[in-house]
């Protein structure tokens, strides 16, 4: 029995090796794995919406001959806040729709507009908003000849500005610039 004894006392000894197999850490536990797949939050974004289809160029022709407001009207209809009325501010888009108004049927209605009242020289705006600083009327306009002109055409023939009668039947020539139309009537004050 002793012989026993002394024979697991001894497979026992060589026990000591198990405290080394606790040892292992589970050090190699992932560390920083890059795995997941999901980049960076592109949450930036703004609301900006791609401009409609008939905007081609950004641009959009009005046909139908219609009052300035219901022309207006007619362009903020097809990307509310984004569209509206074209605004020319620079000579070289002045020549671009005066390219393009070439397709309508006579002369068109853009976003420069003001309130009623006043004396010459008018206070023109951007139906976007801001002092109508590139204005490119003709050499006699505007004039106001019919007392209601407080909105503007461009005119197929010269290329350039005329003030024109708001209740005026034209076409008109939209624009897509993915900016609100904050100012775009002729009432005093709005
Ligand atoms: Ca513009
Ligand atoms: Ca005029």
């Amino acid at each position: 029995m002793v012989a026993l004894l002394e024979g697991c006392s001894f497979e026992l000894a060589p026990g000591d090796p198990r405290n080394g197999d606790t040892a292992p850490d589970g050090g190699a536990a992932a560390d920083g794995s890059p795995a997941d797949g999901s980049t960076d939050s592109a949450s930036d974004s703004v609301l900006v919406l791609p401009c409609p289809s008939s905007y081609a160029g950004g641009y959009r022709l009005v046909t139908t001959p219609m009052t300035w407001l219901a022309s207006e009207e007619s362009c903020e209809a097809d990307l509310p806040g984004q569209t509206h009325l074209v605004v020319i501010e620079t000579e070289a888009e002045r020549v671009a729709v005066a390219e393009l108004a070439q397709a309508l049927a006579g002369d068109a209605w853009v976003g420069i507009v003001r309130d009623p009242g006043g004396q010459a020289p008018w206070p023109w705006h951007y139906v976007t908003g801001g002092d109508a600083t590139f204005a490119p009327f003709e050499g006699s306009e505007p004039n106001n000849m019919s007392g209601d002109q407080f909105t503007v055409v461009i005119r197929k023939s010269s290329r350039f500005l005329y003030d024109y009668g708001v209740g005026n039947l034209v076409p008109a020539i939209c624009e897509c610039d993915n900016r609100p139309p904050i100012d775009a009537d002729y009432d005093p004050g709005t």
